[in-house]
């Protein structure tokens, strides 16, 4: 399943998942700088946020190693412009329950806040939105 970063959004615009299935994601930088995509609930995003803030600073060159507790790792594929990252990925039988959703965000810092995040939307094997605990 392919997506696509861009400078600064994501195609497509939701990221349909089935509960427990393993997919292959294929995300694809087409945009002319870094981006992520953070797969996982608020608690998630706002782990990597907080995380990547103080790389703002830092000098061109290679990303700064960051990490967060692994509770609240969630997936993230880092992406470099023009690259594709292929990454396994079995969905948790339990992320609908998470009240609020699930995302897919960049925290390359200043993505966030200019609007690089889309919802997850959790369905059924034949395309059908499941029940969210929002
Ligand atoms: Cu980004």
């Amino acid at each position: 399943m392919p997506l696509v970063t861009r400078d600064y959004t994501y195609v497509p615009e939701t990221l349909d998942v089935v509960p427990g299935e393993t997919v292959l994601l294929q995300v694809i930088n087409g945009g002319l700088v870094i981006h992520e995509a953070v797969i996982g609930p608020d608690r998630v995003q706002a782990a990597w946020e907080a995380a990547e803030a103080p790389t703002a600073s830092t000098p061109p060159g290679p990303t700064a190693v960051v990490s967060v507790d692994p509770s609240l790792a969630g997936l993230r594929v880092v992406v470099g412009s023009g690259v594709r990252r292929d990454v396994l990925w079995t969905v948790p039988l339990s992320a609908p329950d998470d009240p609020g959703g699930w995302f897919v965000g960049c925290h390359i810092p200043g993505h966030w806040a200019l609007g690089m995040v889309i919802p997850v939307r959790f369905v059924t094997a034949d395309g059908s939105p499941l029940p969210t605990a929002r």
